[in-house]
């Protein structure tokens, strides 16, 4: 059996096993009434989770600004005028300071972002240093670099990574309103490389980019559908840049927010689901319902890459009033 047909059957196999959504049926469950959909996603949610815990990532950003990709919502794209000052590649050690205060303020996993259309060869000594150094503290490892080929995925597999972030975004039908440098194909073809590495995969996306529903549902269609649920599904509210194309985009409507979280968890019943972007633009009960709605993951820290997070207070309290507890290392 050639490479691909082994692949297939092997996908077939997966997939033979948990149900496969159409269109329909995600589109009509996301359209259900409020309490019918929140009591499902919540009863799928107990079925596979605790409901009480919650994952924790921190994230740095160890290559900033200066991106030759073209992406309508970053601010680090070298095409849009975000005002964000570009920096080089950061120094290993510094990375590792950087996660052993992360650890030390309770995140169990490190997930480093560089502002690349791809790695370059001659970065890659350094972000193989960095994903043994972080291993070295005792955390999961993330990293979010752009596109990969084979090679690279399995380098970074041999040097110890967990999880490699690569979303897809939006629907494929909304992609190029959204991005021109690249192809929706092209990050299937990463998201492919990662995963026959033996890598964990990290793929959601973002609302609130003008979208219709049918995008939303069909954007959670498309991870459903992949050969295997990616392990964590970051759900991404856009944070408006200034400068930047969706700079002045009009914000998701909540309750859409909150229906777009309970359709992950319910298509993707054992996968981390992210309250990720936004969440400075959220009050607390918006967050207490995407809980409810079956997020099982958040982002700590008061900055992400390099826009603003709630922060460390804010979040011991809101865990503290809601009686959420920090997940595990090894359920994470
Ligand atoms: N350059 C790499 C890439 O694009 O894959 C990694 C870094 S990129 C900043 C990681 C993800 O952050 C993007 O795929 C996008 O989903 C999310 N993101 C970036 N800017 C955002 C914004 N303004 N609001 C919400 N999510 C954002
Ligand atoms: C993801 O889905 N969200 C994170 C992480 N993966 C890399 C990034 C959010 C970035 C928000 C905008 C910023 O900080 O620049
Ligand atoms: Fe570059 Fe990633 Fe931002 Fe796109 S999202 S401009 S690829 S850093």
């Amino acid at each position: 059996m050639n490479a691909d047909l082994h692949l297939n059957a092997a996908a077939t196999e997966i997939n033979a096993a948990r149900p496969q959504w159409s269109r329909a049926e995600a589109q009509a469950i996301y359209d259900s009434p409020f309490n019918d959909l929140l009591f499902r996603a919540q009863t799928v949610h107990r079925e596979n989770f605790d409901p009480n815990r919650v994952q924790m990532s921190r994230l740095l950003s160890i290559k900033t600004g200066g991106c030759p990709e073209d992406c309508g919502y970053c601010s680090q794209s070298s095409r849009h005028e975000s005002g964000l000052k570009a920096s080089k590649l950061m120094e290993v050690q510094r990375v590792l300071a950087e996660a052993k205060k992360a650890k030390d303020g309770g995140a169990t996993r490190y997930c480093m972002g560089a502002a690349w259309r791809s790695p370059k060869e001659r970065d890659m000594d350094a972000v193989v240093a960095m994903i043994e150094g972080v291993k070295e503290l005792g955390m999961e490892t993330c990293m979010t670099l752009g596109m990969l080929d084979l090679g690279q995925a399995q380098r970074l597999k041999q040097a110890g990574l967990d999880y490699y972030n690569h979303n897809i975004d939006t629907s494929e039908r909304y992609y190029n309103e959204i991005i021109t440098t690249r192809t929706f194909a092209d990050r299937l073809d990463t998201l492919a490389n990662v995963r026959d590495s033996g890598i964990k995969v990290c793929c959601g996306g973002i609302v609130g980019m003008g979208e219709e529903k049918a995008d939303r549902v069909d954007m959670l269609l498309t991870l459903a559908n992949l050969p295997e649920h990616p392990d964590s599904v970051p759900i991404n509210m856009l944070i408006p840049i200034e400068g930047t194309p969706l700079g002045e985009a009009d914000p998701i409507e909540p309750i859409e927010f909150v229906r777009t979280i309970a359709l992950a968890r319910i298509m993707m019943p054992k996968s981390h689901v992210r309250l990720s972007a936004g969440r400075t633009a959220m009050s607390d009960e918006m967050q207490a319902l995407c809980f409810f709605a079956g997020a099982n993951s958040i982002f700590v820290g008061d900055t992400l890459l390099t826009a603003e997070n709630p922060g460390e207070d804010k979040d011991t309290a809101l865990f503290r009033r809601l009686g959420i507890q920090p997940m595990e290392l090894d359920a994470g």
